[in-house]
């Protein structure tokens, strides 16, 4: 963790990225992608065997494990993962979206159909990023949008079993359809089908490097979310902030990665100094301080900031997935935030509490991206289709107009659609 002036961030070299890692990701993913579409079942099977060290005939989840992982789950866990469930569940109703309809002039009737997408695939990381929250945060949001067909696909542990704490998450969400295959050969199911696994439309969830390559590969074939980077934390403190709460937001987002961000930006030299204080102090205790201390000795960063509109100059350049505002008016800050995918208000509104209670989503856009994308919604599960509907007298009042833009892009093909009409009404024709 450094702390630097603004004029030291603004020199920093922004990291680059390996070429010959991205080569050498992109020939393993492209082969998986090919052998599942061509092998299917045996290509899952084969690669579940070489990367989760687990031969699995059945790879799909049956009800038996569905009991049996209810019963290894604690009673405070199911009462934690049904309040998240009602409250992600309100938050997501508000984005609904309705088909509308409007009639323009006489005989003009035009709107937007709204339609949920038929079938969608979402992905849960295994390991120590199998993350019950995250199941909630992707299926909730397509169930509201009327997603009928929902799987979820996650690798199996050695034993050949999936955490308990998911499949329970899982199943008080509502899906019964658990694949377990991981990496980049779930995408390729998901993508493109096998006997077992069916093909979706869209792909949504976090991944390790492989998954999110695979996704970019499969896209276009299938819909995708978003390229999920590692966590970000950007907070923006005042000197009302207490440290120690700036210090234990800034480690609880950098335990998520090595590659994880924690950025602290303030308008207070003395504010910076003890928040240093406080991470030492605080890290010491904590489990993962191994990533934790790689994560912040090489993305953790404290700037001290010229004033507060500076502070926010700063956010904006960054684009961070998640922002909190430790400043004595956070509100009134907020108005000045253009880019951010979760902007959290006050002392009291740690990131931590977003991740799984509030009711917003966690899936948020990272590396900058929050500058051109949205969090994960029910808008991301349905799709548009524009409604268009002329009467015969509606048709011929504005006929020539087209006539002339067709003509004029020498589509002469297109003019005849409406001449044929025109025709037609001269004769004194009536269609409907
Ligand atoms: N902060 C993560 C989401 C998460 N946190 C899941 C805990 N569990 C997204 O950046
Ligand atoms: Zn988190």
């Amino acid at each position: 963790m450094r702390i630097l002036t603004f004029k030291e961030f603004m020199s920093t070299e922004k990291d680059s990225y390996s070429a010959a890692y991205e080569e050498e990701l992109d020939t393993s993913v492209l082969k998986i992608i090919r052998q599942v579409k061509e092998y299917g079942d045996g290509a899952i099977r084969s690669y579940t065997e070489k990367f989760d060290r687990v031969r699995l005939d059945n790879f799909v989840v049956s009800k038996e494990e569905f009991a049996e992982a209810r019963d290894l789950v604690s009673s405070s866990f199911l009462d934690a993962i049904k309040q998240a469930k009602k409250n992600i569940t309100d938050f997501h109703q508000e984005q609904k979206e309705k088909s509308w309809f409007i009639t323009k002039n006489q005989g003009v009737m035009l709107g937007q159909k709204v339609t949920p997408l038929e079938k969608v695939g979402v992905y849960i990381p295994g390991g120590k990023a199998a993350y019950p929250s995250s199941v909630l945060m992707n299926v909730i949001p397509a169930q509201l949008a009327g997603v009928e067909q929902l799987v979820i696909t996650t690798p199996p542990q050695p034993n050949g079993k999936i955490n308990p704490h998911v499949l329970v998450a899982a199943q008080e969400a509502g899906v019964d359809t658990i694949y377990k295959v991981g990496g980049a050969q779930a995408i390729a199911a998901l993508a493109y089908g096998t006997e077992t696994v069916e093909k979706v439309v869209k792909i949504v969830g976090p991944g390790n490097a492989y998954v999110a390559r695979a996704k970019k590969w499969v896209f276009g074939d299938v819909a995708i979310d978003m390229i999920a980077g590692p966590s970000e934390i950007c907070i923006v403190a005042d000197e009302s902030a207490p440290p120690s709460y700036i210090a234990a937001d800034l480690l609880s987002q950098a335990e998520h990665d090595e590659l994880a961000s924690s950025i602290c930006i303030t308008t207070s030299r003395v504010l910076a100094d003890s928040i240093l204080i406080e991470i030492e102090k605080q890290a010491a205790a904590l489990e993962r301080k191994d990533i934790i201390d790689k994560s912040l000795d090489s993305n953790g960063k404290i700037i001290v900031a010229k004033d507060l509109t500076n502070a926010f100059e700063i956010v904006n350049e960054i684009a961070p997935e998640h922002l909190q505002l430790m400043i004595k008016n956070p509100t009134e800050g907020m108005y000045s935030i253009k880019n951010a995918g979760a902007i959290f208000l006050g002392n009291f509104s740690p990131e931590p509490l977003g991740d799984y209670i509030a009711g917003p989503n966690h899936t948020l856009p990272t590396s900058g991206t929050a500058a051109f994308s949205s969090p994960l919604g029910v808008y991301d599960f349905v799709k548009k289709s524009s409604i268009i509907h002329y009467s015969q007298e509606a048709l011929l009042e504005t006929a020539d107009h087209i006539i002339k833009l067709a003509n004029t892009e020498g589509l002469t093909a297109h003019a005849n659609s409406i001449q044929v009409r025109k025709d037609d009404s001269d004769a004194n024709t009536q269609h409907y």
